[in-house]
């Protein structure tokens, strides 16, 4: 019996989550996509043949219309679908962040733990590309001696008009926020936001680019460009820099081009084509897990909880806080 998603919020990701589910994920089908905006709803509807179509996850839950939940709203409407999905028992998928700051994530935490084991795992995908993979093998054999400092690139086209200044922290940093941590095996213990010269092609709104600095418990620096104006393309690009050697990920890999006396390379539009093959892994794994039994198999809501810290962190220091340190409690047996 394939594995019934309910997919929630038919956006940009949702509806790519929808497409994926349908023709890349084994094991698994779309039953209902819950949206109120019934042009997103139909458009993603074309890709989940014979699926039903929801206004909000409570009319989905009452109508037993899935086994299982993922999340694709905009990060604030994350928490009013996690409480019912939970209520309802239900295994999550959750886009990042888990909720927009760490007192509801501790709120989602606290009903979770009622539950027995995790039911949420949350969709830091960048864990599931397989370059970062290579990275974190890389440090954890000690081949290169040990990790010194990160150089992560992360720089967008463009963003919506939905995106704040905020979410330079809260939506974009908040993928190095879990990744390098995962990475390096030490957490987060202070942040620090630089504003270089301001890009005049930015939306006025916008304060960008940025430059955050995070350092390690173990003492590793790692900056952060955190770009969104770039205009010509999507780049997430990381450099480690270890006792005995430098690895990078992350590079251009597409079309190669020589013509009218240049090299070119094709780089990403997009994260929704550079991390394809992420958000493939990250959700099969996560269909599997569910289906054996385990729920989840990836990073979890305490995962997200400590990315929220970090995020609150960020925002301050993005305030004109300075170097804001970041104290997390011990993580529960729960989530070992
Ligand atoms: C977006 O929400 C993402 O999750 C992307 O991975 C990130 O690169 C982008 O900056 C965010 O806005």
């Amino acid at each position: 019996e394939d594995l019934r998603i309910a997919v929630v919020g038919a956006g940009m990701m949702g509806a790519d989550h929808v497409g994926r589910i349908t023709h890349r994920i084994a094991g698994a089908r779309v039953s209902a996509i819950v949206e109120p905006d019934g042009g997103r709803a139909g458009a993603a509807a074309q890709y989940a043949p014979g699926s039903a179509a929801f206004a909000n996850i409570e009319d989905a839950i009452a109508a037993d219309a899935m086994d299982a939940v993922l999340i694709a709203t905009p990060g604030q409407f994350h928490a009013p679908v996690l409480k019912p999905a939970l209520d309802a028992r239900l295994p999550i998928l959750c886009e990042k962040p888990l909720t927009q700051d760490s007192a509801s994530s501790l709120e989602i935490l606290e009903l979770e733990q009622q539950m027995g084991r995790p039911h949420i795992q949350v969709g830091f995908m960048r864990r599931f590309d397989a370059e970062y993979q290579a990275l974190r093998k890389l440090v954890v054999s000690g081949e290169s001696g040990e990790l010194l400092m990160v150089r992560a690139l992360h720089r967008n086209p463009s963003v919506p008009e939905s995106y704040t200044n905020d979410m330079l922290i809260t939506d974009s940093v908040v993928h190095e926020f879990d990744v390098v941590p995962w990475l390096a095996g030490s957490r987060v213990v202070s942040v620090e936001v630089k504003h270089p010269r301001r890009n005049s092609l930015a939306p006025e709104r916008l304060s960008e680019p940025i430059l955050v600095i995070m350092e390690l418990e173990n003492g590793v620096l790692v900056d952060v460009e955190m770009n969104v104006s770039v205009q010509f393309g999507y780049q997430v690009a990381t450099e480690a820099v270890f006792e005995r050697g430098i690895a990078r990920i992350g590079q251009p890999s597409g079309l190669q081009r020589w013509d009218a006396g240049y090299f070119r390379v094709k780089d990403h539009e997009s994260f929704v084509t550079r991390f394809a093959a992420a958000y493939d892994a990250q959700i099969q794994r996560w269909v599997d897990a569910v289906r054996r039994g385990d729920l989840i198999d990836g990073p979890n809501a305490w995962d997200g909880y400590l990315v929220a810290l970090s995020c609150e962190a960020g925002v301050k220091a993005l305030h004109g806080g300075g170097i804001v340190p970041v104290e997390a409690p011990e993580r529960p047996a729960f989530y070992a």
